[in-house]
């Protein structure tokens, strides 16, 4: 297992503090590239400073596992208005067997170096019909399953040099950014409704939701569900990172009952999404690349103003 105390992050600060040029070495906005926002680090303005990778296996963060997320951190500067930033591409997610502590490791990280500004991407599935694949979901709020029964990434002693024992929650997706990313898509001439406001639902996966689980956190209120961004966010929260989060619709979740075999049973509706598909949300990702590249790369640039 990782070491993740408090040790090991000075540790991994020294490494990549002694390997950056002065001017990267405090990021003010860190970028988790969640699948197909990877190419994001390509479009990194090279023309002051190039830009700066580490292996995660050089650096004493936890590897990853899936398809379609490689593993590497990236410092260099995004935008029109150079802004320093550090882009995880490939990120952790509870599903492949690592602890809360070790998917938020980075978040950590990114603390320490002085990130004030967390953009957190994925990709999600619709529970909201009123949303369409493509929509890039601007997260107001979230509904963690798993936090709801014990799995917190700050459950266990508190570090105080972060940030509080309870911190809040409310207000966790930060209006202001929020605004920016709406102001970013009219610029970009994205079309009304391409960006949807909405509630995530965290789940531990690796299975998809079944039927009746989805029209269950439909009900709750959840507009999007996937398994990531939360830990995340909540270790951001908990030391003051302002967070944007934005989960782009790769596929529409099931939601109808499906067809009876009862013979007495009323014939229920069975005009139903397709179940839901790896390669579905990697077809979507892929797609959607260059948008979702261009949407974060302006918000990185009109940071600035807030
Ligand atoms: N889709 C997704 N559930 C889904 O249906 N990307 C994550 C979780």
């Amino acid at each position: 297992p990782l070491n993740t105390d408090s040790v090991n992050f000075i540790t991994i600060i020294n490494y990549l503090r002694a390997r950056l040029p002065i001017e990267l070495s405090q990021p003010r906005v860190a970028i988790i590239c969640g699948s197909g926002l990877g190419g994001l680090v390509d479009t990194i303005d090279e023309t002051k400073c190039k830009k700066v990778e580490f292996k995660y296996e050089d650096i004493g963060f936890p590897t990853s596992t899936v398809q379609g997320h490689a593993g590497k951190l990236v410092f260099g500067f995004l935008g029109k208005n150079q802004v320093p930033t550090v882009c995880m591409v490939g990120r952790f997610h509870f599903y492949e067997g690592h602890n809360l502590k070790e998917v938020t490791l980075p978040i950590r990280i990114f603390k320490l170096l002085g990130v004030k500004i967390l953009i957190a991407t994925s990709a999600a599935g619709a529970l909201n019909k009123d949303f369409q694949v493509g929509n890039v979901a601007v997260l107001t709020d979230h509904i963690s399953l798993p936090g709801l029964v014990g799995n917190n990434p700050l459950f266990g002693p508190n570090l105080d040099k972060f940030g509080p024992r309870f911190p809040p929650m409310t207000d966790a997706y930060d209006y202001d950014l929020r605004v920016l990313a709406f102001k970013a898509s009219s610029s970009l001439n994205f079309g009304e409704g391409v960006l949807k406001e909405a509630i995530y639902c965290f789940v531990g996966g690796p299975s998809y939701e079944t039927k009746a689980e989805a029209r269950f956190l439909r009900m709750v209120g959840g507009d999007v569900v996937g398994m990531s961004v939360v830990p995340e966010v909540i270790v951001a929260r908990h030391s003051g990172i302002r967070v944007l989060g934005l989960s782009l619709v790769t596929n529409m979740v099931a939601l109808g009952k499906g067809k009876s075999a009862d013979p007495l049973a009323r014939e229920s509706g069975v005009i139903e999404e397709p179940p839901p598909s790896h390669e579905e949300v990697l077809k979507t990702s892929r797609n959607r690349a260059l948008e979702m590249q261009n949407l974060v790369k302006t918000i990185v640039e009109l940071t600035e103003t807030i």
